[in-house]
């Protein structure tokens, strides 16, 4: 009996592994730039604000694969650099392409454009995004469309440049994702159809969880967090002039990439860099969690070396606690001003809020 099950651990141990390992190039991890929040990006297609971003978060063409037509990277073909950028509690993603071409497709009205396809997971859901490479059939062509395609990761087909046709063909049943407030663009460029040249293309999207087909309004937001991994894929299909795609240039050297959201690649949404930051900062929240007996659990959300905590709650107690929860004996009077000193070798700072925690 207890050999069947060692059997069978043996069978399934590898599909336990693909599970924990989903997403491709499990070897690699990308950075997402956090932006301090005085630098945000501006959209408009120009790179002064991505100066300060560093060299070992561009991504260039060493990182790509032609998996459509297996060609060996070019660079007098095709060359393309991108960086990614966040800002802590925007839930947005900043992008910056900079590409040359050697002739660039643009002026058709149907699908055939050079195209910067972009794939993103806010959520690292993984699995298929698009109707056709779901295993399950139980559906009909519309279903598919509106219950799934983009559903739970979006896949984007970014014109580069756009000529008589939204900056973006969203290639799922939700093309309200490419308007403001959720997505903006902006290029640079001085080329003309089937010249070769330099193209800057600055862009934002919002990724969501949820992007059903009947507009935002049940929509859900994925929520970005500091030191999350996302799963992101892009791949630049050029088309120069020859009636079919020269290339499928992909990051994550899959091409089911652009429908399957577990062939997308790791990237991690980075802290501040220490250059931005304070050497020491306080910072707290709070949640009540019975107001009838007034307790309050608080939580210490400071930065830096801290080695003591000292909270002050308003009603003449005090605790050590990095993370107390305290009930207030008595009904304090609507507001309390609650402040948390922090002190560690690198000095000491405070932050009181005379108004946030109230209590009835
Ligand atoms: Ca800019
Ligand atoms: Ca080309
Ligand atoms: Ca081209």
């Amino acid at each position: 009996m207890y050999k069947m099950i060692i059997i069978a651990i043996f069978l399934f141990e590898p599909l336990l592994c693909n599970t924990a390992q989903s997403l491709e190039r499990p070897d690699v991890k990308f950075k997402i730039f956090q932006f301090p929040s005085n630098m945000i990006p501006r959209i408009d297609g120009k790179t002064n604000d991505w100066e300060t971003v560093p060299e070992d978060y561009c991504i260039g063409m060493d990182q790509l694969k032609d998996t459509g037509n297996n060609t060996e990277i070019d660079k007098s073909d095709l060359d393309v650099t991108v960086r990614v950028g966040w800002v802590n509690g925007m839930d947005k993603l900043y992008f910056l392409v900079e590409m040359y071409d050697d002739y660039w497709e643009f002026e058709k009205p149907g699908g055939v454009n050079d195209m910067f396809e972009l794939v993103v997971d806010g959520d690292l859901s993984g699995g298929p995004l698009s109707p056709q490479l779901r295993e399950d059939k139980t559906f009909d062509d519309w279903e598919g469309y509106a219950m799934f395609h983009g559903v739970h990761a979006q896949n984007y087909h970014i014109c580069t440049p756009a000529y008589g046709k939204p900056w973006t063909l969203v290639w799922g049943c939700q093309p309200w994702i490419r308007e403001l407030p959720w997505a903006n663009a902006e290029y640079s460029y001085g080329f003309k159809h089937g010249d070769s040249g330099n193209l800057i293309l600055e862009f934002l999207i919002t990724p969501f969880d949820y992007a059903p087909y009947d507009g935002p309004s049940r929509s859900v937001i994925s929520t970005l967090e500091e030191n999350n991994i996302i799963g992101i894929s892009w791949a630049v299909i050029d088309n120069d002039g020859k009636g079919k795609h020269d290339s499928f240039f992909n990051l994550s050297h899959k091409t089911t990439m652009y429908g399957n959201a577990s062939d997308l690649v790791a990237f991690r949404l980075m802290p501040l860099e220490k250059r931005f930051r304070k050497s020491i900062d306080a910072q707290w929240t709070f949640k009540i969690l019975d107001m009838d007996r007034r307790i309050v659990a608080f939580k210490d959300l400071s930065r830096g070396n801290i080695t003591s905590w000292l909270w002050e709650f308003g009603d003449g107690t005090t605790s050590k606690e990095q993370n107390p929860v305290h009930q207030y004996k008595e009904k304090p009077g609507y507001y309390t001003t609650t402040i948390l000193t922090v002190e560690g070798p690198d000095g000491k700072a405070y932050m009181s809020k005379p108004w946030d925690v109230a209590i009835k």
